[in-house]
This record gives structure tokens, sequence and C-alpha cells, in this order.
């Protein structure tokens, strides 16, 4: 029976299959099956999101071995000569496994390396410590196995549409090794149809890969990156794209972020997902055209930024369309920034979550009140026994879902809900000692 099925259907069908279980189990229904199975089991080693449990990382580990067997002669001596051996991984494989590789996620590869090669620790790695000569040769040997391995899949694989630079260990990087990968001669077919990207390493191999991927990827949907540097790569990069719709920057307070910022503003069109997080607003400076509108903007978070300027304001009501704001600040709350998104975003917004220090001014609650009036799910820290109340009486008619907590002493959940009217329906449940009302 299960010969009849089309093959397409049946990729369609396996694509779609979560368990690696079951995975396996078709390997084994005939050889139609185990070949369309194959190339959708072999995305996962690198491209997943690797687990904590030792036994199936190990289990996970030995794709390593096979990967060793695909490489070519000359790869493979290079490997002898460097002390490995090779006799688990012989060079005679039935699939061309690097090829089925889509997703590429290095902090996955350094680990898998780590346990393939045991005399080092994955702790001995990422760690800064000293290393003894045993261990230097083994570092050595896992930073040639690393380059080869990323070598070998881009040589032999189609194009990549994730790419996930992290965790690579500073020992790892000599000689700009993530570089030399870019600049293979296949590199730029591979990477040229990259949607999601995440870079999470703050050194100067950063600036020359930026350089390469400025020049082949401009169709990334997502990127998550770190902004390091004073310098324009980063901001030119995001402004070359063509269709990006969800950002995430980590930045460093001292940094000036203008550029940057200008280049978030230039991707307002397209943009859906803005993240922003360590960012220092003091220097942007807001031209005297008006910014225009994020027109596809839905979700904005705001994490720990700081010092935001006058000029902040033009840039707070370029965001029209919000429906979900999300802000929490441990050094001082931006006020007018904040009434600013409220204003402008207004009934659009429907869920809200703030976390301000070192409290919620009344001004800020105000907002909430006069222009969410649409909201469904409100999360608002350091209330007082009064706010929460007006909160109750306000005509939130879509609220469901109210997450809060009280600086009151001595706030009595009790005396609160004799206070409410029938409105309350269900009390979901105590968390973490934020009391969540279901509306
Ligand atoms: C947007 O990017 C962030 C960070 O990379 C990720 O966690 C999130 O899942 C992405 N959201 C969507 C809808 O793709
Ligand atoms: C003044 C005060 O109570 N601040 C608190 C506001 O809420 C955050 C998050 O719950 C706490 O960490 C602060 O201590």
């Amino acid at each position: 029976m299960a010969t009849k099925i089309s093959t397409e259907l049946l990729i369609m069908i396996l694509n779609n299959v979560q368990s690696i279980q079951d995975l396996h189990s078709s390997l084994l229904v005939n050889r139609i099956w185990c070949k369309v199975t194959i190339p959708i089991l072999w995305e996962l080693p690198l491209g997943q999101e690797c687990c904590t449990d030792n036994k199936k990382l190990r289990k996970k580990a030995l794709c390593i071995r096979t990967y060793i067997s695909c490489m070519d002669a000359q790869a493979r001596t290079l490997l002898i000569q460097n002390g490995f051996y090779l006799s688990l991984s012989p060079p005679r494989v039935t699939f061309d496994y690097p090829s089925f590789t889509h997703k590429l996620r290095t902090d996955n590869l350094v680990y898998f390396i780590s346990i393939y090669s045991p005399q080092i620790s994955p702790l001995q790695i990422t760690g800064p410590g000293r290393y003894n000569n045993n261990n230097e040769i083994s570092i050595t040997k896992s930073r040639i196995l690393f380059h080869e391995i990323c070598k070998l899949i881009i040589n032999r694989c189609s194009f990549l549409e994730y790419f996930k630079l992290a965790k690579v260990p500073g020992e790892f990087r000599n000689s700009d090794l993530i570089g030399s990968i870019l600049k293979l001669p296949s590199a730029p077919e591979v990477f040229r149809k990259l949607e999601s990207l995440t870079l999470k390493i703050r050194d100067e191999l950063i600036y020359s890969l930026y350089k390469s991927l400025k020049l082949i990827c401009e169709n990334i949907l997502n990127m998550d990156l770190e902004f390091n540097s004073h310098d324009q790569l980063l901001p030119e990069f995001i402004s070359v794209q063509k269709r990006l719709e969800n950002l995430s920057i980590t930045s460093s307070y001292f940094l000036n972020c203008n550029s940057l910022l200008w280049a978030i503003i230039s991707q307002r069109e397209t943009l859906k997902i803005l993240r922003l997080k360590f960012l220092n607003f003091c220097h942007f400076w807001g031209k005297l055209s008006p910014i225009g509108e994020f027109i596809s903007l839905q979700e904005l978070y705001i994490d720990d930024c700081c010092e935001f300027n006058l000029d902040c304001q033009l840039l707070a009501s370029s965001f029209t369309r919000l429906n979900r704001f999300h802000f929490r600040n441990k050094y001082g709350t931006p006020q007018e920034f904040i009434i600013k998104i409220l204003e402008t975003a207004n009934i659009n917004l429907k869920n809200i979550y703030l976390d301000l220090y070192p409290t919620i001014t009344s001004d800020t609650f105000s907002a909430i009140l006069n222009y969410c009036t649409k909201v469904t799910k409100l999360t608002l820290y350091n209330l007082s026994f009064e706010q929460v109340i007006a909160i109750f009486n306000n005509n939130f008619n879509e609220l469901r879902v109210f997450s809060f907590d009280c600086i009151e002493e001595g706030f009595d959940a009790n005396k609160l809900l004799c206070q409410m009217d029938e409105k309350i329906l269900e009390i979901l449940k105590m968390e973490r000692g934020y009391l969540v009302l279901i509306v």
C-alpha cells in the first residue's frame, strides 16, 4: 500500500512529520520511503536547536563520522596528517549527506565536534581557560575538523536557508576561519537564498562577514544580530535588504546607534517584528524630513534601552499599526516616548507589556486608559491598588487577560476581588507572585 502514494505527495507528508522516531520508522518502509526520508532526517542535526539530553546529543554527534566519510580524498588526507584516525569513517557512503543541509548552526557543529573529540569537553572549548599541550593539539584538531565540515557542506549543498553563527570558540577563529568559508567559489550561490541569519559573535571576524554577505544576501526575512562597532557595515547590510520582516538587534550602551536606527527606518515598509535590546538612543538625530510610517510593523519589543532623546518622539509617532508593544526598562522610563507610542498605535494595540522602573507614572497609566481601549492582553508591573481598580473600571471591553503585580504593602487579592463587579469570571492562577486574571 505504501508504494501507491506518489513521491511528491510522500515528500509533502514526511516533511510535516515532527517526530524523529517516526522518521526512523519510515526509513524502513521501502526504498522509496527511505530515499525521501533521508534528506529530511539529515536536515536536522545541524539545523535544529540542540537538546540538552546528553545521551541524545551523543547520538546526534555521530553525524560527524558520516560527514567525514563524505569528504574527498584531499580533506581526508589533511585530517589523517593532523592525527585523526578515520577507521570509523570509511570513505563509502550511500547518500551525499552534506548536500541535504539547508540549515547550518555552528553552535551545534561545535558541540558535536567536542563530543566527537573526547579529549576536550565543550566547556573547555567555549571557556576562556588555559590549555596544556595535549589540549592545544586537540583544539587545533577540532579547528581543522570544524573548518573541513563547513567547507564540505558549503561545497555540496545547493543552498542554505538558515545560518546561525554562534558559540564558535575564539580558538576556532584564527586566520579568518569563517571568512575563508565565505570565499569558497560556491558560497555566493549557497548563501543567495538565505532567509534567516543569526550572528552572535563579537569580534572583527564579523566585518569581513558583513562585507561578503552584503554582496550576496538581499532577501533575508529574519535577522538576529549584534551591533558591536561604530562602523557602518551592519547598517549598510540592513539597508540593502528588500524584504526584511523580523529584525532583532542587541547593542552595547556606549555605541552610537544613529546610523543603525536609520537603517531600521529604511526597512519600515516590510518590517513586521522589531526587537531592540541595549540600545542607547541619545545620538538619534531625527533629520528634518518626517520619518514616515512603519506600515507593516505589528510587534515592537524594547528591552533595557536607554536615553531616549526628544527626536525619539518622531520615531514613536511612526509606529502607527502596532498590535503588540513590549517595553521593559530598569534604567528609568522615557515617559513621553511611551505615551507617544500608546497614542499613535491607539486602538490597534491588543497586547501591551510594560515593566517600568521604578513604577508606572500616572501620565503613562492615563494614556493606557485613554488610548488603548481595545486591548485584549495587558501586563503591568508595580501598580498601586487604585490603579488595579482603575483598570477594571475602565471600558476595556475586550480585555481577556490582565497580569499585574501590586507594589502596595499588604496587597490582598481577596479584598481586590470583593471590590470588583461580576466582570471577573475566573482567577486563572497566581504566578510568581503575580495575579493573573481572566476577565
Ligand atoms: C523573529 O526573530 C526572533 C529572533 O530571531 C525569533 O525568536 C522569532 O521566532 C521570529 N519570529 C517569527 C515570526 O519569525
Ligand atoms: C519599586 C518596585 O516595586 N519595583 C519593582 C517593579 O517590578 C519589577 C518586576 O516585577 C521588580 O523587579 C521591581 O522591584
